[in-house]
């Protein structure tokens, strides 16, 4: 195989790569005590990079998480607040309890680099309007440093992010020294297609495709029965459902990202709420809406832990995400609005 296997959407591919690493791994080991099984060298493409959640009722993704994690990114962010409200487990890969390390991807991008005062993204969009065909078009996040920090907890898993635009389309390249492909790829993915689709929005270009290089492809072996269940899933073809994906409006700036976490951070402290007619209020594209919605999901969620989803919110929600939300907090559906599978 000399050029990566081409999927028309991230499900396939996920479901290959897991399919892959269940039994045909090449090696089993267990670096820094994860049992693991691994392949060395994996590729693949995806034609449609929006199409960058699976439905699989079994893995059971959480939507509010990807979005966060995604805007975290683009706001340039270190910090663990925001990331550990979402999912708890990061504050163990912090070394002060406070920031994130070599997973800040996003503060290596969007900050000012060391030399002048603009960042590395808005260097190679520059680069891009003034020279289409580059291959320049590099946003490096490894560092060697990393190497030096002693028992370091999270040294950065991606290499660099790669931007190309090719008659008209920007197309991304990401390329990782190490992906969990069970946890890892499915957060990795979404968010650096984000972030191609937000470079595609401020380029003014369509959005190309999206391929993704690992070095050590693996998943752990705590992984496993589960991986098991989302295969039997996905050979019985349950997930034949599609659900559309929605285009990043066109006038999506940094401003919007920053707007859009104002609005987070009063729903994370616990100072505020949002009813959906109150989003619809607050003059966002109703993609943007749709991110709020989750964000207040959540908040009813971890601040109303008593309380089902109230359900004018989750009526709010575009199907899919609707479904996805279903199927990660069964428990918290209305009574008489679960999701069947
Ligand atoms: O020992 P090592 O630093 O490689 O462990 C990091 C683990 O998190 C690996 O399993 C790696 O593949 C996974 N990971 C990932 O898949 C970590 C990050 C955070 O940098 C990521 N994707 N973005």
């Amino acid at each position: 195989m000399l050029t990566p296997f081409a999927y028309s959407n991230f499900e396939h591919a996920y479901v290959d790569v897991l399919d892959l690493l269940m039994d045909r791994f090449e090696y089993q080991n267990a670096p820094r005590g994860n049992a693991a099984r691994e392949r060395i060298g994996l590729s693949f493409q995806i034609a449609d990079p929006r199409a960058r959640l699976p439905y699989l009722a079994e893995r059971k993704v959480n939507p509010v998480w990807h979005f966060a994690e995604a805007l975290w990114y683009l706001a340039g962010r270190n910090d663990v607040e925001m990331l550990a409200y979402y999912a708890p487990h990061v504050r163990q890969f912090s070394r002060d309890g406070r920031t994130m390390g070599g997973s800040a991807y996003g503060s290596r991008m969007f900050n000012p680099a060391t030399v002048g005062d603009t960042s590395p993204f808005d260097r190679v969009l520059e680069l891009l309007r003034t020279e289409q065909d580059s291959k320049r078009g590099l946003l490096p996040i490894f560092t060697a440093d990393e190497l030096a920090v002693v028992d370091n907890p999270d040294m950065s898993c991606v290499v660099a992010l790669h931007l190309l635009v090719r008659e008209g389309r920007l197309h991304m390249v990401c390329y990782m020294r190490a992906n969990d492909c069970d946890r890892g790829l499915l957060s990795d993915t979404f968010s650096f297609t984000m972030i191609q689709e937000f470079a595609a929005v401020q380029l003014g270009l369509e959005l190309g495709t999206y391929t993704h290089h690992i070095g050590s492809a693996h998943v752990g072996e705590r992984d496993v029965p589960r991986i098991r269940r989302v295969l039997a899933e996905a050979e019985l073809a349950t997930s034949q459902r599609r659900f559309p994906f929605q285009r990043m409006p066109a006038d999506t700036s940094f401003s919007t990202v920053s707007d859009l976490l104002v609005h987070e951070e009063r729903l994370r402290s616990g100072r505020g709420r949002l009813r959906p007619q109150e989003i619809a209020a607050l003059g966002f594209d109703p993609y943007w809406q749709q991110v709020l919605l989750l964000f207040e999901v959540h908040r009813q969620i971890r601040h109303c832990p008593a309380d089902p989803v109230e359900e004018s919110v989750l009526e709010a929600l575009d199907p899919g995400l609707r479904w996805l939300v279903g199927h990660r907090w069964p428990t918290r559906m209305p009574p008489g609005k679960e999701v069947g599978s």
